[in-house]
């Protein structure tokens, strides 16, 4: 396959290796972030944990979806009723969102990967309804908000458990060392990629577990075949300081891009 173009805004990237001292992580899962991109938290999470988070994203992805069902075709922008819906910015409304965002678990793996001072930069459930046939394209993260440093961390938090059947992560091992790609704009997402390759490879992850990966790291959902819908909840970090590059706005607004880590110290996240 053709080498991938890059984002005309990333020039001279260079992949900022993490190094140990770790709080929570291992040598191996820090070679295969470095190396791979990505690698899977095991059993990060306690069931009471996701139950909490399922009740408490559950009253806004159901009005998001009454919202997209009044829609022209029953969509806005990559949302589709019956289909896929991402709910953004729930810390702002629901206080067991705004805890797990900055309990210790993810404090600690912002120390691992990102550090000394770290904000939640984005937060959002994205929901695959059952047997809802499209996939989620190719993308990396940073290819949405093209954000300077480039280089953060995305934490997909599985809900219930993600197989290839209801629509698990795909990934491109090591295709995040080059920095942000090209991406162009379809129906269903900005693309990086068209076609899985030779590299592409599953990432069936279980609820409890989480799939750890960078913000340049490509990746992809299959269709939901199953007649359950698959939940996922995503949460970002990046360094304090970080920038949006097209407008120069800094990623910092108090009410969600709260500090997590301050001179690598866990901070509580500001009260509802
Ligand atoms: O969870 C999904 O199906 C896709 C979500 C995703 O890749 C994203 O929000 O960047």
């Amino acid at each position: 396959m053709k080498e991938a173009e890059l984002h005309p805004h990333n020039h001279g990237f260079r992949w900022h290796a993490i190094s140990g001292p770790f709080r929570i992580i291992g040598e191996a899962q820090a070679r295969s972030f470095n190396e791979r991109g990505y690698f899977v938290l095991e059993n990060a999470l306690d069931r009471a944990t996701i139950e909490r988070t399922i009740d408490a994203i559950a009253p806004w992805e159901a009005k998001g979806e009454e919202l997209l069902r009044s829609q022209p075709n029953k969509r806005a922008f990559i949302a589709e009723a019956d289909g896929i819906t991402f709910t953004a910015h729930l810390v702002k409304r629901a206080a067991a969102l705004r805890e797990l965002s900055a309990a210790p678990l993810f404090a600690d793996l912002c120390h691992d990967v990102i550090g000394p001072d770290v904000r939640l930069y984005w937060d959002q459930a994205v929901y695959k309804k059952p047997e809802y046939p499209k996939p989620f394209p190719w993308h990396q993260d940073n290819g949405y908000t093209y954000i300077e440093p480039q280089q953060y961390l995305t934490c997909w938090i599985p809900l219930t458990d993600a197989d290839q059947k209801n629509g698990c992560p795909w990934v491109i091992p090591g295709g995040h060392l080059r920095g942000t790609l090209k991406h162009h704009l379809t129906e269903l997402g900005w693309v990086c990629r068209d076609e899985d390759g030779p590299e592409a490879a599953p990432m069936p992850v279980r609820a409890g577990s989480v799939l750890v990966f960078s913000s340049l790291m490509p990746h992809r959902t299959g269709p939901n075949l199953t007649r359950e819908v698959r939940k996922t909840y995503i949460l970002q970090y990046a360094p304090d300081g970080a920038r949006v590059v097209e407008t120069g706005a800094p990623c910092d607004a108090p009410d969600r891009q709260y500090l997590i880590l301050k001179d690598d110290t866990r901070v509580p996240p500001p009260p509802l």
